[in-house]
């Protein structure tokens, strides 16, 4: 499935139907009563949020969304057909900006509940309400008035509880796919992960959180290398955030440097996101040299006033303990960052 997370459409809401001027025929009089009927309204366009889509994919192509206009009124008192609306599914985490000013219209956080992002016109009134008891036969009837245009920009951003964070090879896409039924693809090269994959991880029927497999960043990110700051956004409505570290084969890389870089990222990215509730894991206990490197990094850590936990996504070790304190984090921070009201250039 391809990702999308980024569209930007033209949304026209249908125009309202004209009013119509129309009289009644009756045999001896040539102007009967006025029997034009209103014109019907324009159709809305119509956003609403499911989680059955994880994409803006299906909004890409469609470079304009619009709605059916009303019909107009006719004669014989009829009144104009109201215009369909257009009702476009978006996933959860979709926001609405103005494309223009940049102004957050909507915010989709919440499934099966619809806005309307464009409003249809208004049908214009038939000459039979401009009857008066001077003026038995009125020529007049209103137009509808235009459907409302806008060009919006679009955007998605996961809404997970928790986003994994870390450099490539780190071991993320590895770990999601042993706490969730998530299947991403995991290999010994850097880059595997190229678009966020979600995961649900349950801890009992009604104890579950939702995990974000966030691709490597690198240093830079901020500045756009690597992956850059296209996936740095996804992790702004995250309540909390997974930092991993490993032992690298690369002698340049070394963990604490990691977590210093990644950290610094983030804050020059928004420093709101640097200060979000954060635990530390170092994975791949399983091998020796991480085992051996484990306290001289705890240490290190606690320093600079962090936690570390270790685990190992291949045999599950420390595992169980890193859901827990997941699972604690997120208790005392029940609430989804709120969204930022300018979008990301
Ligand atoms: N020994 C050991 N190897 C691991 C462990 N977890 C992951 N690996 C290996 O580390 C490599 C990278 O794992 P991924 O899960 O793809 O890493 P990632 O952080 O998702 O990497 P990107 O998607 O490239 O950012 C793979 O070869 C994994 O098999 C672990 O617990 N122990
Ligand atoms: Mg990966």
């Amino acid at each position: 499935m391809h990702f999308v997370d980024e569209v930007e459409i033209e949304l026209i809401a249908g125009d309202g139907g004209d009013g119509c001027v129309a009289f009644r025929r009756e045999k001896f009089r040539p102007l009967g009563g006025p029997s034009g009927g209103d014109g019907g309204d324009g159709g809305d366009v119509i956003f609403v949020a499911t989680t059955r889509l994880g994409t803006l994919m299906d909004l890409r192509y469609r470079r304009k969304v619009a709605a059916e206009r009303g019909e107009h009124g006719r004669g014989k008192d009829q009144y104009g057909k109201a215009g369909a609306d257009a009702v476009i599914e978006v996933p959860v985490g979709t926001q609405v900006y103005d494309a223009e000013t940049g102004e957050l219209l909507f915010d989709f956080d919440e499934a099966e509940r619809p806005e309307v992002v464009a409003h249809g016109g208004q049908g214009g009134r038939g000459n039979i309400h401009f009857a008066t008891p001077t003026e038995r036969a009125p020529r007049k009837a209103e137009r509808g008035t235009p459907g409302e245009r806008r060009d919006v920009r679009l955007e998605l951003k996961l809404l997970a509880d928790v986003g994994l964070l870390g450099f490539p090879n780190v071991g993320k896409s590895t770990l999601i796919a042993r706490i969730s039924r998530a299947r991403p693809k995991i290999a010994d090269y850097p880059f595997t992960t190229l678009t966020p994959n979600l995961g649900v991880v349950h801890r009992d029927v009604d104890r579950t959180f939702v995990v974000a497999d966030i691709p490597g960043l690198i240093e830079g990110a901020a500045e756009g290398l690597g992956l850059g700051h296209r996936f740095l956004k996804h992790v702004e409505r995250c309540r909390a955030l997974l930092h991993i570290v490993a032992l690298d084969p690369d002698p340049e890389r070394e963990p604490l440097r990691d977590f210093d870089a990644l950290n610094g990222e983030l804050e020059r990215f928004d420093p709101e996101l640097a200060a979000r509730p954060m635990l530390v894991a170092l994975s791949k206990r399983d091998l020796p040299e991480t085992r051996e490197a484990e306290d001289a990094l705890r240490e290190q850590l606690r320093e600079r006033g962090h936690e570390l936990l270790v685990f190992s996504a291949a045999t599950n070790d420390g595992v169980e303990p890193l859901l827990d304190a997941l699972e604690r984090l997120l208790a005392e921070h029940p609430d989804r960052p709120a969204p930022r009201s300018e979008p990301l250039e």
